[in-house]
């Protein structure tokens, strides 16, 4: 018990999604346990800062393998590297960080939702980059590969980070954002229900939408207004 419980890996971060649900969602579908510490108030950040775990006074931290992660980047390649997730030689790599970096760019539409952006903005500017951008290189990529995945033939961290946004596409603009997008749609489907990804989204790891609750928690803890 103790022994398993060591290797658990530890997340450090708010009660909601942000930067820290692709680490969720990649730790899932790596089949890595972890348990997760909510930073709701100032005192224990300011805390982690002190103790030096926080090397760029910013969160999400994971604890894992006797290390003390920080970046999101970072922490998700690594994750994907454990998880054979991150291709089979440096090639497959470099593609695979081209889609995962194409897909953080789609998903800073949805980070700031409620932070600085209402509902309806967010949908809106998702929309235009989804149709200009992001479902193009998507049945693009999806027809080159034939394999479902958008590198390889089997899960990799740049399909995590793409059907990351594809929940938000679909939670917030409606079941019907991705219609007119057939491959992407199919895609999409395909994904979620993978098993451990559809255990990850029914379960309690996967964390509510942006509310005012958590931009309230998110601004108390960063000391902003
Ligand atoms: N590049 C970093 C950015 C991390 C980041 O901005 N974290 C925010 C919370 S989502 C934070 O801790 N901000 C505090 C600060 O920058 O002072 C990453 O991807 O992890």
């Amino acid at each position: 018990m103790a022994k398993h419980l060591a290797r658990m890996a530890h997340l450090t971060y708010f009660n909601g999604r942000g930067r820290g649900e692709i680490i969720r969602m990649m730790l899932s579908a790596a089949k890595i346990p972890f348990t997760e510490t909510f930073l709701t108030e100032r005192k224990p950040f300011e805390k982690l800062i002190e103790d030096g775990v926080l090397p760029f006074k910013q969160v999400p931290l994971l604890r894992i393998d006797d290390m003390e992660l920080v970046q999101t980047g970072a922490i998700v390649r690594y994750v994907a590297k454990k998880g054979g997730m991150y291709g089979a030689d440096d090639k497959e790599s470099a593609l695979i960080d081209m889609y995962y970096e194409g897909s953080r760019d789609f998903y800073f539409h949805f980070l700031t939702v409620i932070f600085m952006k209402t509902e309806e903005q967010v949908i809106k500017d998702a929309r235009t980059a989804a149709d200009d951008k992001y479902f193009p290189a998507l049945e693009k990529r999806l027809k080159e590969t034939g394999t479902g995945y958008l590198v390889g033939s089997s899960l990799t961290m740049a399909d995590v980070g793409f059907l990351e946004v594809l929940l938000l596409c679909v939670e917030y603009g409606g079941d019907d954002f991705l219609d007119g997008h057939p491959e992407v749609k199919q895609y999409y489907q395909r994904l979620v229900a993978l098993p451990y990804i559809a255990e990850f989204l029914k379960g309690p790891l996967r964390k509510r939408k942006n509310d005012e609750q958590y931009v309230t928690e998110v601004k108390r803890v960063l000391n902003r207004q």
